[in-house]
């Protein structure tokens, strides 16, 4: 069979090369193939499992009752898939989790081979272990056609939705652009509302960054902009200043992040934004600076660093010890279909609690370029899933980048100490806001130095990693029994599911699923 997954096999021998080097640097496992470019992916809650969702497109070798089909189960205990339905086309969509559990996903583009258009239709999935669930198709749509658009959560678990294009765009125009956010579900009569910001922050607005801060308002940002939206009145509250440097956003792509929470600070929430491109041209140079914010200090400003390299379309993802991964893009060009060059294959691991210039590492290279419609996030296992790369209109095995559908682990650094991971016997299945609550573990170091936190890894698609969040929890070790305190509300962390990691002296634990909710 000639098969796009032919040209992988000699490399995989480059990759047990590196072995010896693990301790230090971190370790790359191919673990399996994901059926379907792996545009866009996120954990499915309560399993071991992650959805992964492409666009309707030529070529794709997963089929149901021999229709091709454009998202899948991955199973990563086996490291199967199962084809699941295309309800509508899925192209460019945004996604998140709704408190109870269920992931969402919505938004997309035209129909194309018979499948329906997805530009304002809404997909729904019910997590299950037992290989029947699948995608639906929601009875309410969105209120317009949204392409690019992002989803956050808020405080009380409502899906913010926002900005988009109306149609498939190089660069975004005031034709095309959808100036506009709603809720899911929605509230009174429904519908959009006009946001002005996304008009001001034309051609590079698409993806825009949202960010729940524990206040319960949004930092959103587009472009070089960035304010604060009030979510009382859903109107803007301040301006922040403008990032130094070019755009950050669609096609000039960069990341952005909320930096884990921590109660020893009172929450006090920071924002990390790194890479884009400099210009709109084919030889646009990889944007190599990260900046960062207190965006609710009394003076915010962007305290700038710079990377070791540029990066264009950077996956920015949160670890399980709460340290930060910023990997996969390239160099030069800009983001879109056969538009970038030069991949970057050396992660960083960004220290966040450590002092400016000397939070940056570099870690083990990978060996597979992962450029436009790439994906990273951390999975139960506290492994680094890292997947998709394709830069071409329909999924081929030729060009400079060929369609890549290998699925790595990243085993960071810190899982090589030699001291065996802690262990999570036992823990609740639910909790509530400000609950005390117990968890039994078990640990194998002299003496554990025990810090837990919970991690939504977020719904990960063009370096956007929409509701991606991780907050530490106050602890107390009594045995083998950790204390620990829930979150104090929804602005810290919004209802739904985590993952919840221990981590002892600097180990992480495999993760449990918990749900956090309630009064
Ligand atoms: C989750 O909530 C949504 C919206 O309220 C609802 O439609 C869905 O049935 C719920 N799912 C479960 C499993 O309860
Ligand atoms: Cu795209």
């Amino acid at each position: 069979m000639k098969s796009l997954y032919t040209n992988l096999f000699p490399l995989l021998a480059a990759a047990s090369l590196v072995a010896g080097q693990t301790a230090k640097l971190g370790q790359w496992d191919f673990v399996g193939h994901s059926g379907v470019s792996t545009m866009h992916g996120i954990l499915s809650p309560g399993t071991n499992k992650v959805l992964f969702i492409e666009r309707v497109e030529l070529a794709t070798e997963v089929t149901i009752n021999g229709k091709p089909t454009y998202t899948v189960e991955y199973d990563l205990d086996t490291n199967t898939i199962r084809p699941l339905t295309t309800i509508s086309n899925t192209f460019c969509s945004a996604g998140g989790y709704l408190m109870n559990g269920t992931v969402m996903n919505l938004g997309g583009a035209e129909s194309a081979q018979e499948v329906n258009q997805g530009f304002n239709k809404i997909r729904t999935f019910e997590p299950c272990n037992d290989g029947k669930c699948d995608w639906m198709a929601n009875n309410i749509d969105l209120s317009v056609l949204r392409w690019y658009p992002t989803v956050e959560q808020l405080a009380d678990g409502t899906l913010f939705i926002l900005g988009g294009a109306n149609k498939g765009v190089a660069v975004n125009e005031p034709k095309t652009n959808v100036p506009s956010y709603e809720l899911f579900p929605p509230r009174g009569k429904g519908g959009s509302y006009p946001i002005d910001f996304l008009t001001e922050t034309l051609p590079y607005n698409l993806y825009p960054s949202v960010h729940l801060l524990p206040d319960s308002n949004l930092f959103i940002m587009a472009n070089t902009k960035s304010i604060i939206f009030d979510t009382k009145t859903f109107t803007k509250k301040t301006d922040l200043p403008e990032i130094p440097g070019p755009p950050r956003h669609y096609p000039l792509t960069g990341g952005s992040i909320i930096l884990p929470l921590d109660p020893a600070n009172n929450y006090e929430p920071e924002i990390l934004v790194c890479g884009g491109a400099d210009q709109l041209t084919a030889n646009a140079k990889g944007e190599n600076t990260c900046g960062r914010i207190r965006p609710l200090s009394k003076n915010p400003t962007w305290d700038m660093e710079e990377m070791p390299f540029g990066r264009l379309m950077p996956d920015i993802a949160l670890l399980s010890n709460g340290d930060v991964m910023i990997l996969n893009g390239c160099l030069k060009g800009t983001a879109g279909f056969g538009k970038g060059t030069d991949p970057v294959l050396t992660p960083i691991m960004y220290n966040p609690s450590a002092k400016k210039g000397a939070r940056m590492t570099q870690l083990q290279p990978s060996y597979i370029p992962r450029m436009y419609h790439s994906i990273a996030f951390t999975v139960p296992s506290g492994q680094l899933l890292v997947s998709g790369s394709n830069p071409n209109k329909n999924p081929t095995g030729e060009g400079p980048y060929p369609t890549d559908f290998r699925v790595e682990l990243f085993t960071a650094p810190f899982h090589f100490t030699g001291q065996p991971q802690p262990w999570i016997k036992q823990a609740p299945a639910e909790i509530k806001y400000g609950q005390n609550f117990e968890i039994e573990l078990v640990t194998y170091s002299e003496k554990p130095k025990i810090f837990v936190n919970i991690l939504n890894s977020g719904f990960v698609t063009h370096s956007s990693h929409m509701s991606q969040r991780q907050i530490w929890l106050e602890s107390e070790l009594k045995a083998d029994k950790l204390s620990l305190k829930a979150p104090p509300n929804g602005g810290v962390a919004p209802p739904g599911p985590y993952l919840m990691f221990v981590v002892d002296n600097g180990v992480p634990s495999k993760a449990v699923w918990i749900m956090l909710g309630g009064k």
